[in-house]
């Protein structure tokens, strides 16, 4: 049996292994007889035509659509041109969209099916099936659903089994899609060494922010044993020849003893590879033991979710922190030498101009050596997004540039827009943080941050 995945192509500066289908992947290999391909139409820009043809040479037994948000246009889009080919293949969706919104999912698609959750436990239960995918938990076609909520039955969706021991998933299958395939900015960071390893030591996250989705996907965290980590990191090292490492979890530093027994395990096994925490870790888990040991074992940037200055706004949102919290963490990393990096968000609930222009004035005059500015927005599964249902439409169209599907009274869209080009540049424009950037900018990234800022308007000036 062979199962063919798709990493859809849409209009993405930024470009990164697909973990959850290289998992996928891995994951199938080992447990069951059958084959995978993996078309990465995203990385090799390869047109739905291309797509179309290299599944006709595969001619696999089942198809499978990774779906995210920002490219679910183009997913849907590609599943119908495959439903509508002369051999009828046998094709379903799964990832963070589908998971939400199943039941639009299929209507708009015309997929045999799609997965709900977690991909490792239905995906081997239908090969195992031969391909039947009869009542198994969180796999679901159209006649299964009354909306995206609710089963036919009036029962609610129910998620996939999820695999409780990570250890017992193999690492994500690399040899697929090498690490050195990838350009040096995997996740929008002007990163040390080329290639990079991405890894992840965990799924899910406690914490209930309201505009994230990651809480209700997983709900709750589990962990990989620290060994498995360090052995998979020594196979990356060893095999793929990465010369960095990000950890791109969601919460890398939550537990304090397992932040350390790791920092611990990359010293005592001698591995000298810069690392990095991209995706942002919470600034109340961490102190200055933690922050020390993670600069002595390598760690040189740090990134914290910050999203707002205004302290009633991060209540709004339920970050569970304040920002003289945030702010104090932000010291005790830059204390270290450590490369500080923050993320905002504009138009949260409350957010007025006076709140804009107090994350402005923080964000500038903060110890933060670099810093992102996204405008809100309302991802399916996130909490806010339930809230707000019915005051915003999801806008499909709205995938990458990140403007704002939602607005809190008395602000506009473009006084949103024009408040993250201001205040990229004067983040920018202070004379240490650019010289220091500057410093930091490879020539082989150059050309990727033009994009960057060209993708931002950051040359037009108001
Ligand atoms: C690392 C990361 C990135 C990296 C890499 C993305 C990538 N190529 O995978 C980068 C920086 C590129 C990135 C970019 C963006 N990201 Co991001 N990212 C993540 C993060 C932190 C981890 C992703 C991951 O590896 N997860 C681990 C694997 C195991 O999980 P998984 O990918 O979901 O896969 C599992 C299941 O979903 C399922 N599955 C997945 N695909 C398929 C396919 C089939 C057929 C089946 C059956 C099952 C299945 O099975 C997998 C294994 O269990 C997640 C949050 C999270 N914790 O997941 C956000 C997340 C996925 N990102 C998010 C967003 C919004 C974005 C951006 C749109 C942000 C922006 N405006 O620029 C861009 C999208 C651009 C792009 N190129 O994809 C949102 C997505 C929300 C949504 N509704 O779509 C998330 C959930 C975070 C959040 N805020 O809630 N991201
Ligand atoms: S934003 Fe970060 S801390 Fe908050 S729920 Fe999402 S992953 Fe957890």
């Amino acid at each position: 049996m062979k199962v063919l995945y798709v990493i859809p192509n849409f209009n993405s500066y930024v470009l990164a292994p697909p973990l959850g289908v290289l998992y996928l992947s891995s994951y199938i290999k080992k447990y069951t007889n059958a084959n995978v391909v993996i078309v990465e139409a995203l990385r090799d820009n390869l047109s739905d035509e291309q797509i179309l043809n290299i599944i006709e040479k595969e001619n696999p037994d089942l198809i499978g659509i990774h779906c995210l948000t920002a490219f679910y246009k183009q997913a849907v889009t590609l599943c119908k041109k495959i439903k509508s080919m002369q051999k009828k293949y046998k094709v379903h969706l799964g990832g963070v969209h589908p998971t939400f919104m199943p039941y639009t999912t299929l209507k708009d698609s015309e997929a045999d099916f799609v997965v709900v959750g977690e991909g490792e436990i239905p995906i081997k239960k239908i090969i195992d099936n031969n391909l039947s995918t009869k009542g198994i938990q969180g796999v679901y076609t159209l006649n299964d659903l009354k909306n995206d909520e609710t089963q036919a039955d009036g029962t609610p969706v129910k998620k996939a089994e999820t695999v409780m021991d990570l250890d017992t998933i193999p690492f994500p299958d690399w040899e697929m899609l090498p690490p050195i395939s990838y350009p040096h900015s995997p996740h929008a960071v002007i990163a040390r060494g080329n290639p990079i390893g991405i890894i992840m030591t965990s799924r899910g996250c406690p914490s209930r922010c309201t505009f994230c989705s990651s809480n209700n996907f997983y709900k709750g965290i589990r962990q990989r044993s620290v060994n498995n980590v360090i052995e998979e990191v020594k196979f990356q090292i060893k095999n793929l020849g990465i010369k960095e490492l990000q950890f791109t979890d969601d919460n890398l530093t939550l537990k304090k003893d397992y932040i350390i027994e790791l920092c611990n395990a990359l010293l005592e096994n001698n591995i000298k590879i810069p690392w990095s925490t991209p995706n942002g870790v919470r600034a109340d888990k961490v102190d200055k033991e933690v922050l020390n040991l993670m600069k002595k074992s390598g760690c040189y940037l740090i990134d914290f979710g910050i999203e707002s200055a205004n302290n009633q706004i991060l209540k709004n949102i339920r970050k569970g922190e304040t920002i003289e919290q945030i702010d104090y963490s932000i010291n005790l990393a830059s204390e270290t030498g450590m490369i500080t990096q923050g993320n905002f968000i504009f138009g949260l609930p409350g957010e007025t101009k006076e709140t804009i222009q107090e994350t402005i004035n923080y964000a500038v005059n903060s110890k933060l050596d670099r810093a992102g500015f996204f405008a809100l927005r309302l991802l399916p599964g996130s909490d806010l997004s339930k809230k707000l249902k019915n005051k915003y439409t999801l806008n499909i169209n709205n995938s990458f540039i990140s403007k704002p599907d939602w607005l809190p009274e008395g602000l506009t869209e473009e006084y949103i827009l024009r408040a993250i080009q201001k205040v990229y540049w004067q983040f920018y424009f202070r004379p240490k943080r650019l010289w220091n950037l500057l410093n930091d900018i490879p020539i082989s990234q150059v050309k990727y941050i033009i994009k960057c800022m060209i993708n931002y308007h950051l040359f037009k000036l108001w």
